[in-house]
């Protein structure tokens, strides 16, 4: 029998490569989607006839019940989340409804479907549990690089969220003996990243100004430092976090420090041009409380999963860049994302 995942926010950048990774691996893969949304007119439309779905909403315990009791999956990612920061100031009960108390109905909805009412050695049996937990966590961490034992200091209500669900999965491990993870991955970006975050909203930019399309590019804090890898490596690393013998919490990046202000200048390098012609800083992008720098400690996750980033930073820009100069060319397709790219 092959295995069987269920992934929630299929639809997002993360679950589009997750989705991949594990077909290729010979999986039975489910996507958890809402309402009315349309997987066929998303990220995953190549994918669709590979893969099975089932309605449901982090916002609604019971559609989770059903769910997984329909799916009976072995092994749960839970991706989905409002992932952009900035939203979480202005929609801040909404993100901390859907980014921490959805970990939690998804959590007891696998408790519920398993049965589970006490402790139970939930690493030999028992569905397995991946939450997208985040670097942002760290916030305004007391050291760099940040490991699995750095302390939580959380600057937005996002990072708040995440840090709940971090910790009422690393609860559930303890209290039901559930084999339930938490990967702390640091900013991961592909050509498929949503056009609101930074890199996607510079590499979208330098292929509209090269193609003529557009003249400047605004951007808020160019001194932010972060540790950026390739989406399609960190799928890898939280497969890998479910097949170890005990579950546990893991810190996922590359280890490389680079400025917003570099991620702008080897973007337009690319194409050849120089981005002081073209880069305005605006205020109004500026975060009421920014995190100012993130970097991995990966140790334990290189030896222990046995994974390491395969794309460098310079390389994951370049990529992103080629990939936008072929698809503004088909710009009808992208008014959402030129709308999105005025964050
Ligand atoms: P993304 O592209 O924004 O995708 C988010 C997904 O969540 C979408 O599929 C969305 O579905 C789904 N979703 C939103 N609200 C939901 C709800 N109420 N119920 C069920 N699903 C819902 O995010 P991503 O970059 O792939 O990130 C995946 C996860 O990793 C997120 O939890 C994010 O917070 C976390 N994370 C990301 C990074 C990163 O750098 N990418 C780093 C650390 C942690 P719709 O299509 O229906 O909107
Ligand atoms: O690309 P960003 O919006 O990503 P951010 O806030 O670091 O969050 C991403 O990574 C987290 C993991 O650390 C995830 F949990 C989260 O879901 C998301 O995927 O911003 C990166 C940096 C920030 O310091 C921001 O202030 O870029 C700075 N920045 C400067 N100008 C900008 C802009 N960010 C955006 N989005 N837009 C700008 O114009």
């Amino acid at each position: 029998m092959p295995r069987r995942a269920l992934i929630t926010g299929i639809t997002g950048q993360d679950g589009s490569y997750l989705a991949e990774y594990l077909l290729s691996l010979g999986y039975e893969v489910w996507g958890l989607v809402r309402g009315q949304a349309n997987p066929r007119q998303s990220r995953i439309s190549r994918l669709v006839s590979d893969l099975s779905f089932v309605y449901g909403d982090l916002m609604d315990q019971a559609s989770l019940v059903s769910a997984v009791d329909k799916v009976q999956p072995d092994e749960v990612y839970n991706l989905g989340a409002i992932s952009f920061v900035p939203m979480s100031w202005q929609q801040a009960e909404l993100v901390t409804e859907v980014n921490g108390m959805g970990v939690l109905r998804m959590l007891e909805a696998i408790r519920m479907v398993s049965g589970l009412t006490a402790p139970h050695r939930g690493t030999e049996a028992g569905i397995r549990f991946y939450q997208a937990s985040s670097s942002e966590m760290f916030g305004k961490a007391a050291e760099t690089p940040q490991s699995e034992n750095t302390g939580f200091h959380p600057r937005s209500p996002y990072g708040v969220a995440k840090v709940y669900g971090h910790f009422i999965t690393k609860n559930y491990r303890e209290s039901f003996g559930m084999y339930a993870v938490s990967g702390m991955l640091f900013n991961h970006e592909s050509p498929r990243r949503g056009a609101e975050f930074v890199t996607r909203k510079i590499s979208l930019a330098v292929a509209r100004i090269k193609l003529g399309h557009q003249d400047k590019l605004h951007l808020g804090n160019l001194d932010a430092v972060r540790d950026w890898g390739f989406a399609g490596d960190y799928v890898r690393a939280m497969h890998a976090m479910l097949q170890q013998e005990e579950p546990g919490d893991w810190v996922i990046g590359t280890g490389a420090m680079h400025t917003v202000r570099d991620a702008v200048e080897i973007a337009f390098d690319h194409v050849g041009l120089d981005w002081l012609d073209y880069v305005v800083v605006d205020p109004d992008l500026v975060r009421p409380a920014e995190v100012e720098i993130l970097c991995a400690d990966i140790k334990r996750a290189s030896a222990a999963l046995n994974w390491q980033p395969t794309v460098t930073f310079p390389e994951l820009m370049r990529m992103m860049v080629d990939s936008d100069i072929q698809q503004v060319g088909r710009e009808h397709e992208f008014g959402d994302l030129l709308l999105a790219a005025n964050w």
